[in-house]
């Protein structure tokens, strides 16, 4: 299959509740949209950069720089016997995974499109249903926080993740187990931690945590391995993982216990696959992030997460924890016990509604073949 025309938009979105960490606070998702188009279908990959680099280092802006300059050109030539050859294809061009990766999930949907089958058949996954955990941002205080997450219990949710910085952490931490006993319950950092801050983080470990995910730097493996030596709780490396060669990096340093795999962090779904995979044969748990993705990535998602090493319930929730009106109908939905039905439909299985894309959209670009 040749790819005939890329396009990229760039979409803004208000969201239902500001979503604040320790690198910052959201008030409206800001995103890129990419589509792929071949045969008379377009296969759909959105990215999980953001205006700022707060998060990781790349930006709406680089992202929409090197896919124009670089890897677009690149993806154009191709004569492509499957969508495994996307991402090596465009190994060239150095990091950016954001950007490769919202290129090339773009074409592994367009791929399950013409195949008729949905995207997650494609990636190899047979789950019919994943569970739903849930990513709780800091709150202006303790009792509201107990509030969230008292919601979120109640609504079915099978993991609570809080958000966590110094001087709101182990207080937090300690009022929920109060509160809420023994539920299955992790917290994220964001790297706002340093190895000054061992004793600390070892404070938590009474708690009975899941993991602590991604305590120290977004580029960091070696100061995590010598945390997780002081530490019961398993470590969970989200940003600090960016390829399948940092996740047996980490893997093989003792690094962490648990991956988070975005695919849009990590280059697309091939590198998530082959992180799976290594995780799976070394007896690591990994569960599926989010970004605060639309419907259009949250579905990916969804079906990335049909893979059998998913162990463990994601940060996938339903799409009205952060729209009014998500970009596909229907929108994301999670039962009263916590889990997602695995759309059956080709691709990401729910109907883009086009409308609602045009309306976010505030500016595009498009290329094409020759
Ligand atoms: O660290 O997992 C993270 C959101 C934005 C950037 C980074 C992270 C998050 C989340 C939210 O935790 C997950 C979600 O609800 O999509
Ligand atoms: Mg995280």
């Amino acid at each position: 299959m040749r790819i005939e025309r890329v396009e990229v938009r760039e979409l803004a979105l208000p969201l239902v509740h500001p979503f604040e960490t320790s690198f910052g606070r959201t008030t409206g998702k800001e995103f890129l949209l990419v589509t792929a188009h071949a045969d008379g279908l377009t296969g759909l990959g959105e990215c999980v950069a953001d205006r700022d680099p707060f998060y990781l280092p790349e930006t709406n802006g680089t992202v929409w720089h090197v896919l124009e300059e670089f890897l677009v050109p690149l993806l154009l030539r191709l004569d492509l016997h499957h969508p495994r050859e996307v991402l090596p294809a465009l190994a060239r061009v150095r990091g950016h995974e954001m950007a490769k990766a919202a290129l090339e999930m773009a074409v592994w949907e367009l791929w399950s499109r013409r195949d008729g089958v949905p995207l997650g058949r494609l990636l190899g996954g047979s789950k019919t249903q994943v569970e739903a955990g849930v990513s709780v941002g800091l709150q202006e205080d303790e009792a509201t926080l107990l509030r969230k997450v008292e919601g979120e219990i109640a609504a079915g949710y099978r993991r609570l993740k809080v958000k966590i910085k110094p001087g709101r952490d182990v207080g937090l931490v300690r009022a929920l187990r109060e509160r809420f006993g023994g539920v299955p319950l992790m917290v994220d950092a964001n790297s706002a931690y340093t190895l000054d801050d061992i004793a600390r983080l070892r404070e938590l470990d009474v708690f009975g945590l899941m993991m602590i995910e991604q305590p120290l730097a977004w580029d960091d493996v070696v100061d995590h391995a010598a945390l997780q030596r002081e530490l019961r709780t398993p470590i969970c490396l989200d940003e600090s993982v960016r390829s399948a060669d940092d996740a047996r990096h980490a893997l093989d340093l003792g690094a962490c216990g648990v991956i988070n795999i975005k695919a849009g962090r990590v280059g697309g779904f091939l590198s998530s696959l082959a992180i799976h995979d290594l995780c799976r044969a070394r007896g690591v748990p990994v569960w599926c992030g989010g970004m605060l993705e639309s419907g259009i990535g949250r579905l990916a998602n969804v079906h990335l997460q049909t893979l059998p090493g998913f162990s463990l319930p994601g940060d996938t929730s339903a799409s009205a924890r952060y729209f009014e009106e998500d970009l596909v109908d229907p929108p994301v939905t999670v039962s009263a016990d916590g889990l997602i039905a695995v759309p059956t439909g080709p691709g990401i299985g729910h109907e883009v509604v086009w409308s609602r894309v045009e309306r976010a959209t505030r500016r595009r670009a498009g290329w094409t073949l020759g």
